[in-house]
């Protein structure tokens, strides 16, 4: 790659062998062999980066640790990786106004580890979360279990540097929640997946560290029976800070062939509730939730400490690779429905005609569907199953992703099924912030 040769402040690989690990991240989707991939540790070297790719015509692919869900960071046809590991800067935590800023490198790991040592939370919790970067869970909007209390990644940025089509850097918003001049921009980029820019660094909202968990295992021998809880909780002024399911294919799997905490698990299909609220361990609080879930469980179960705590909570972070791992060419979709239609959902999944095993955010609507014989299947028919999911999520007000994103995985889909107007409104953006299309091409529109 000749016109990268001298690129200030990069590492620039163009060997095959160290192109290939960037064909991939987490998804089922393969990129092409991109041109090169270049590691900036400047603005200059994002500048002239810029500037090569209008006058040579390639695109410009963002890339964190690659541990998303959507194919959101892997290469299309004539496109440079912008890997974003070595970028430099300080992670720095400033508990007077209640944020912390840090690059894009950071990994979330630290960013979480730097809020607690000072008594505070960064509530982002995606599965990945102890071996991603910042960057990529800003591009991706990432959530985790904790968005059932928390929100996800938006919700928690105060503002944005970013790369825009100018060469440039650009700061958007301050370091505090009242910033209302003007429309927030900054948001615009998170959640982009980098169509708009590439946010090389943020600031990031914080709130004091919870320090009192109650934590449940809810199993129930009719599974269906845990659909109406989340509303009904919520109805009645409990606010879990994670409600995770387990069907009861996807809990009988990991009890005959899981780690040794999974073998224990109780229940034909299991839920996973925590509260982290002052005072959710009191007799009054536990009292009053007991009314609630009694009638439904089969044995209610509190965590008696917090390494039983954290051995719960290991099953359930291991569950998206163990199935991986049992099946390799598995499908696993991330819609939302909202919490009031889950039983509707559900139903009418049953209707369909796919056969899928289901986990994850039950407290706030958010599904792991997974399709265990996608290999198997032929692709037309394939695509035809997943087209039926997304009708019927669309078809009870939900929506295609809560916290993966589209990339390259649903863009087909999210074409196909979204209001038209969205879809100009996006392109229309495209072209005004990045006319000449230098940024992820190919991904979400
Ligand atoms: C989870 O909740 C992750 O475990 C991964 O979002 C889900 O593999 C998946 O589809
Ligand atoms: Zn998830």
């Amino acid at each position: 790659m000749d016109f990268l040769r001298n690129l200030p402040d990069a590492a620039v690989l163009t060997d095959r062998e160290a192109l290939e690990p960037y064909l991939r991240d987490e998804s089922h989707v393969r990129g092409s062999l991109p041109l090169a991939v270049v590691r900036p540790r400047s603005a200059a070297a994002l500048k002239e980066l810029v500037r090569l790719a209008k006058a040579e015509g390639f695109g410009l692919v963002p890339r964190g640790a690659g541990t998303g869900k959507a194919g959101g960071c892997v290469p299309t046809a004539r496109t440079v990786v912008v890997d974003f590991s070595a970028w430099p800067g300080d992670l720095r935590v400033s508990p007077q106004d209640l944020c912390l800023s840090a690059p894009a490198s950071a990994p979330l790991r630290e960013v979480k580890a730097a809020a607690e040592a000072q008594g505070l939370f960064y509530p982002p919790d995606p599965n990945s979360w102890e071996s991603c970067a910042l960057g990529g869970t800003l591009a991706t909007n990432a959530g985790g279990p904790n968005a059932c209390k928390y929100g996800v990644t938006r919700h928690w940025v105060l503002s944005v540097e970013a790369l825009l089509e100018d060469g440039d850097l650009h700061t958007f918003g301050i370091s505090s929640l009242k910033a209302n001049a003007g429309p927030a921009l900054g948001q615009l980029l998170v959640g982009s997946e980098g169509l708009f820019g590439f946010i090389v660094g943020a600031t990031l909202r914080l709130t004091p560290l919870p320090r009192e968990f109650a934590t449940l295992l809810l199993p129930v021998t009719r599974w269906e029976d845990l659909l109406d809880l989340p509303g009904r909780l919520c109805g009645a002024g409990y606010l879990p800070s994670a409600f995770e399911f387990f069907d009861p294919a996807v809990l009988a799997e990991l009890r005959a062939h899981g780690p040794e905490e999974a073998r224990r698990l109780p229940g034909e299909a299991l839920a996973v509730l925590e509260f982290d609220d002052r005072g959710c361990t009191s007799e009054a609080f536990l009292g009053g939730l007991m009314d609630l879930l009694g009638p439904v469980a089969e044995g209610l179960e509190i965590a008696s400490s917090e390494r039983q705590r954290q051995g719960i909570w290991a099953v359930r972070r291991m569950t998206s690779a163990f199935l991986k791992e049992r099946h390799p060419k598995k499908v696993s979709e991330d819609i939302v429905v909202p919490r009031s239609r889950l039983r509707e959902f559900f139903a009418g999944l049953e209707r369909l005609d796919l056969s899928s095993v289901s986990y994850g955010h039950l407290g706030d609507g958010n599904l792991h569907v997974n399709l265990l014989a996608a290999g198997e299947t032929e692709p037309a028919l394939l695509e035809r199953q997943l087209m039926d999911l997304f009708r019927l999520t669309l078809s009870l007000g939900g929506t295609l992703s809560g916290e993966h994103g589209i990339g390259l995985a649903k863009r087909d889909a999210f074409l196909a099924l979204s209001d038209p107007g969205q879809i100009r409104a996006l392109r229309a953006l495209k072209q005004a912030l990045d006319p000449s299309g230098i940024f992820n091409p190919g991904k979400v529109i």
